[in-house]
Order: C-alpha cells, then structure tokens, then sequence
C-alpha cells in the first residue's frame, strides 16, 4: 500500500503541520482537549496525489453531545468576559496564524487542492479577519432614543446570542470558520464547528491553535469546539435547540434542509449557497482587464468557489473576438501539483467531481452548445485533474441555469443594450456574485443601480471570485441570505435588547394609557 511517506517532497512548501498530522487525530475536541470518539476511522486524503495524508477517528453522537454542552456550558462564562478581552484573545489567534500561515497553507493546498499561493491566501484572510474582529471588540455599540415620557430612557444594546454553529464547505476549509467564529467570539458566542468530510485535518490543525489560545488566556475551553464528522454531526448542530445561530457555507439543496430545520426552531441561519454568477462583457471593456480577471474567476480554484464564474455574457458584436481571447488565455494555463511553481490551478476535490464534471460539458454539448476547449480528464496528472472547458452556449439551455461546481463556463452573446445583459444575468435562481467589464460610466451605472445587479456582490471590472473581508459576503435568492464579515456581520451573532429605564419615581404607561389603582 502507498502511504504519506511515499509522498514526494517540494521545496518552500513548510510540511510541519503535515508532518503534525500524519498519524491517528481525533475528530472531536473541547478548546485543544480530545473527546473520545470510537465511530470507526475516515483516511483524509489529498486530491493532488491521491495519497493519504492522516486518519481522523469519527465523532459520533455522544462526542457531538459533549462538544455542544461543552460550548454551552462555556457560553455561560465567556459572555461575561468584557468583549475587549475577547477581542485579545482573538488577536492572539490572528498572530498564531501568522507564525503558521505557510505550514497551514500548505495542509489547505494539499487536502483541498487549491494551489498553494491560494492556501496561504486562505490564512492571510483568516487573519484580516482575526485583525477586523479584534477591532470590533470595542466598537459593539448600541443607541440611545428619546423617550415620550418624563424621566425615562430607552436604549438598545446588543447582547451575545449563546452557541452558535459553523457548518463550513470543503473548499475554504479553515476561512469560513474564522470569517464566522472570530466575529462571533468578539460577541461573546461560544462555537461548535463541523467542516466539510474532505478536509478534517485542516479543521484539527485550526482548532489545536484556537484551543491553545484560550488555555494561554485561561478561558474556558468549550469557547471553541470541534465535531469532525459526517452529515449527521451536522445534523446534530443544525437540530439542537442549545444553538442559537447556524452559519451553513455549502449547496442549495443541502441549504434548503437546513434552512427548514433552523426554522422550525426558530433558529437564526446564515446561509451560503450556490452561485452561478456572470460576468457581462460589453462593447466598451478593456480586453487587459477583462480577460484575466474572467480567467481567474472561472479558472482559479479549480472553479470551486461558490463566487467562480460561470457564465461570461458577451455582446453579439465581440463575441468572436472576446471567444478566440479566452481560448487563446486557456492555452496558457498550467495544470499540475499545488505545490509546483507556475501552476495556474490543481484538482478536483474527489475523482467523483471529475466524472460529474465530464458529465456536464457533455450535457451542454447535448443540449447544443459548443466546446471551444477542454473538459477532458488529465489522467497523466493523476484521477482528480481536468482540463477547464468553455462551452459556447445560449441563456435557454437549462445547464446555464444550474451550477457546475468546476471549471466549466458559459460563453453566452447577448443583443441590445446592457440592461438585456443583466436581464439575462438577473433571469437564473441563483444571486450571489456577479460583473460587467465596461468603461463605460453609464453601463456601469446602471449596473449597480436598482434596476441592475440583483445579486449580493456587484463588482466593475473586476471578476466575480475573491472577497475582501472588510465588506459584506453573501447572496440573494438560491444563493441563500444573511452575512458574513463586513461592518454590520457583528449584529448577527447578537441579540438585540431594547431596555428602558424609569428614573422618575412615577408610573407612566406610553401613549398617554391611564391604569390608576
Ligand atoms: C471568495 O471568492 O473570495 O464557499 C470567497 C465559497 C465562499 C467564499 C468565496 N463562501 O466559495
């Protein structure tokens, strides 16, 4: 049998938490404390290689009981904790992750995939994020209103909300869980996290810092807990009435349960779902702009980005031209091992996908459109690796309005002016990224104008994958609702509590209402 050993070994690739996580880890955890777990043994395995990487030993329903009382338990003392000292605690995670932003990185690339300049960008937001949170530590504001009668006053405050869930998606295997859990730690919530079943180690190797963190800080250590396991861990947290908040980052179908769950309990959701985002291209783009930055959106990622691009709606008069661009940057990409230098983009997640993949450049052929490149399997590579394909199409054919989570895009003509663009962009279920490549001020205007975009994230020039996390993330429609990061994300893991105070020594009911006894 091939094991990890037999891995080949790239230099500037920092190994350590690869090396770390090798052997047997268990897939449950209080803070940096392991619960006993027993429900058999998951091998994570890296699609770049189809070597092993570590085992995990599978939580099942008494260590997920553990993990969430144990964030319950925590709630109790960590909402007293004054919020700035939370924001500490959170900056400390923020400078853990520095110091391992390489050897992190690189157990992201090789788990999930993505090259390995984007795993260290995957840290590098986790940090913003810590940095972002941290500041917001002292800025959990409320407001003060007048009140109608003598000698009171309202206000309205925020309190911490209690524990909340992460369920996160294989593809941002450590960001999702910090763009969630240092916001919601700065509030005073405690978290249980339950990451995708591809990328377990990568959620160990998170939470052994979170957890190492609050002992250094003497906090209690259900602030941050762990349960690495199968759907019904999810399960576990999306139907438990101790979890106040469930911020579920996967696809619609899977959000749509969970979306039912949580509100027949009267739970709050943030939910994160599929995109199936356009780029518009009109007369007036700058083809140096426009064409790398679609390349990347539809390309970088392996298209595994709920915010990759799928469909590239260019108008009639450019298609031809904008068509043999695109071709000709695809003869350009490097496909290959994460880890390698100059490599535009690594596998698939399963080998699975690459068969789902081949199915759907297959479809759109059959339902009549036609391949301009790629979509074939790279086996030389090894089972997980794809060419990237662009179908020249119409907005009619049904698998335009459905998403292909891979590098498959749409090349769509439009006529007329650009509100038909965005008529076609806005005319599928799904709302969660888009972009128009112009420089013209009034395509642009009206793009981002009530009558254009409907979709959570509108960008100019620009593609539609890669957030910054100081603005709001999150879509409309199919693509799910609430946000994550951004200025106001902090109100949604808080309660808010109107209080009014009577220091007048009398009785007053509001709206004049008399009740003499
Ligand atoms: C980005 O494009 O930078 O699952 C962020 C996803 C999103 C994050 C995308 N939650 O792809």
């Amino acid at each position: 049998m091939t094991t990890a050993t037999d891995r080949p070994r790239f230099e500037n690739v920092d190994y350590a938490l690869i090396d770390a996580l090798s052997g047997l880890n268990p897939g449950a955890w209080v803070g940096s404390r392991p619960l006993a777990c027993g429900e058999g043994v998951l091998t994570s395995s890296s699609p770049a290689d189809s070597l092993p990487i570590g085992q995990v030993d599978r939580p099942g329903a008494a260590a997920c009981e553990e993990a969430i009382q144990a964030a319950a338990d925590a709630f109790a003392e960590w909402r007293a904790v004054p919020a700035p000292v939370r924001g500490r605690v959170v900056r400390r995670i923020g400078e853990r992750l520095r110091e391992n932003q390489d050897a992190l990185g690189a157990l992201i690339s090789l788990e999930m995939g993505k090259i390995y300049s984007e795993g260290k960008g995957e840290v590098q937001s986790m940090i913003d994020t810590c940095d972002y949170a941290a500041g917001f530590s002292r800025d959990l504001f409320g407001l003060t209103m007048a009140s109608e009668r003598p000698g009171h006053r309202m206000m309205e405050q925020y309190q911490p909300l209690g524990p909340i869930g992460v369920i996160s998606s294989f593809n941002f295997p450590a960001a999702v869980w910090a763009w969630n859990a240092m916001f919601a730690a700065v509030c005073g919530d405690t978290v249980v996290w339950k990451p995708a079943s591809a990328v377990p180690l990568t959620a160990i190797a998170v939470q052994k810092i979170a957890g190492e963190v609050l002992e250094e800080f003497g906090m209690p250590a259900g602030v941050f807990t762990l349960v690495a396991g199968g759907p019904e861990a999810g399960d576990a947290i999306v139907e438990d009435p101790r979890v106040r908040l469930v911020s579920f980052t996967g696809s619609t179908k899977v959000g749509h349960g969970v979306a039912k769950k949580t509100a027949a309990r009267f739970c709050r959701t943030i939910l994160e779902l599929g995109g199936n985002n356009a780029a518009i291209v009109t007369p007036a783009m700058d083809p140096t702009v426009a064409i790398p930055a679609i390349v990347f959106g539809a390309v970088g990622t392996t298209g595994q980005r709920c915010t990759s691009t799928r469909r590239i709606l260019v108008h009639e008069s450019i298609f031809d031209r904008v068509a043999d661009a695109m071709v000709d940057a695809y003869g350009k990409l490097r496909a290959g091992h994460p880890f390698q230098e100059g490599v535009h983009y690594g596998p698939l997640v399963y080998e699975s996908v690459c068969d789902d993949y081949r199915a759907a450049v297959q479809r759109a052929v059959d339902e009549g459109g036609r391949l301009l490149c790629g979509g074939e399997a790279l086996p030389e590579l090894g089972p997980c690796y794809v060419a990237p394909s662009i179908v020249a199409a119409n907005a009619d054919m049904p698998c335009t309005h459905e998403e292909m989570f891979g590098p498959l895009v749409y090349l769509i003509p439009y006529a007329g002016d650009v509100t038909d663009a965005i008529a076609l962009q806005n005319g599928v279920r799904q709302g969660l990224a888009s972009a128009i490549f112009t420089e013209d001020m009034r395509e642009v205007e009206t793009f981002v104008s009530a009558v254009g975009s409907d979709c959570g994230i509108a960008n100019v020039n620009l593609g539609t994958a890669g957030a910054e996390v100081g603005a709001a993330f999150g879509g409309e429609k199919d693509s799910g609702f609430g946000r994550e990061l951004g200025p106001e994300a902090w109100k949604t893991y808080m309660r808010r509590q109107t209080v009014t105070v009577n220091y007048s020594g009398k009785v007053a009911m509001p709206q004049g209402v008399q009740f003499k006894l």
